[in-house]
């Protein structure tokens, strides 16, 4: 079940400042993470202490390392994420986002570190992943001829009898590099942006967590939104305590 949705404590004030910011914003940037998926029942990486994320840390499952050390487990990992997101749908967060952009198309840039294709599904036309797309399979080495795709998935990680390649999820895992197109767009952006959204990020994880250094030496106006502390908060001119599916609805008019 979704977790239980937490009051906002955002003061209306505060809201309807950072409304008006938006209002009057040349260049929106965004920056989401997991905890705007939280309201449709995606568990982060930090609240989900529960199954899995009670005994190992998500550096250990999403590492190549982590794959190579214990492919069953961390396969079956994401064959579970897939089927949960699979089943869920986008929340109130995500449409807002998704209708404001359809109608300011040039005025905002969506970032995101999730992989769960959400804001897509929500109708966002333009989403920069950062960090890869979890329904989606590359090879671990570079193919050879051997390497053929014909691999049932469940049967645990797909790894071709021919030389042992493996297949793996086409995300981005600890200690590999961003896509450099969509890192260095989201860059661009954070450098001539005037407002920046911090949504339902802990903050912590960088090259991404670094857009909103590169936005507040640019001068924008960053604002985070998160019912808790998170490692931007200091980088942060404004923090709305609340959730992303109650808040964003709100700012994005
Ligand atoms: C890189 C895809 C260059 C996979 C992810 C030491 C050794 C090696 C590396 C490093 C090191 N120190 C630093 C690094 C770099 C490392 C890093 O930053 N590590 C951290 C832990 C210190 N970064 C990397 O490795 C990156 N690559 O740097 O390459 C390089 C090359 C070689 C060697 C070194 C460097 C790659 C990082 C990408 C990893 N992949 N995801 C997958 O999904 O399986 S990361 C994953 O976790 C997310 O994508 C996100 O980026 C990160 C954190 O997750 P969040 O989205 O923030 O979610 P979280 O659960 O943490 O928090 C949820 C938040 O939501 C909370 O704040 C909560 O309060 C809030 N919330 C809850 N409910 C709601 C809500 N908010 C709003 N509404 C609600 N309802």
């Amino acid at each position: 079940a979704a977790p239980s949705h937490n009051p906002s404590h955002a003061s209306a004030f505060d809201i309807a400042l950072v409304a008006q910011w938006i209002a009057d914003a040349r260049h929106l940037l965004v920056l989401t993470g997991a905890g705007v998926s939280a309201e449709s029942g995606v568990p982060t990486f930090r609240d989900a202490q529960t199954g899995f994320w009670a005994q190992f840390s998500p550096e250990d499952m999403a590492s190549e390392a982590g794959y190579l050390a214990h492919p069953q487990r961390v396969w079956d990992w994401y064959q579970y994420r897939r089927r949960l997101v699979s089943e869920v749908a986008p929340n109130a967060g995500h449409f807002a986002l998704a209708q404001w952009q359809a109608q300011h198309p040039e005025r905002l840039t969506l970032v995101t570190q999730n992989v769960d294709g959400l804001h897509q599904r929500a109708g966002s036309s333009t989403v920069l992943c950062l960090h890869g797309n979890l329904m989606e399979n590359r090879w671990l080495l570079p193919p050879k001829p051997c390497c053929d795709m014909r691999f049932t998935e469940d049967d645990g990680p797909p790894q071709c009898p021919g030389c042992g390649n493996y297949l793996r999820p086409a995300v981005v895992w600890f200690g590999e590099n961003l896509p450099h197109a969509e890192l260095q767009q989201a860059q661009d952006a954070a450098k001539g942006c005037d407002v920046m959204l911090v949504v339902g990020t802990s903050g912590n994880v960088y090259p991404a967590a670094g857009l909103a250094h590169i936005a507040a030496r640019g001068g924008a106006r960053v604002v985070i939104i998160n019912p808790q502390a998170t490692g931007l908060d200091q980088v942060a001119d404004m923090r709305l305590q609340g959730t992303s599916a109650d808040l964003l609805p709100q700012l994005l008019k």
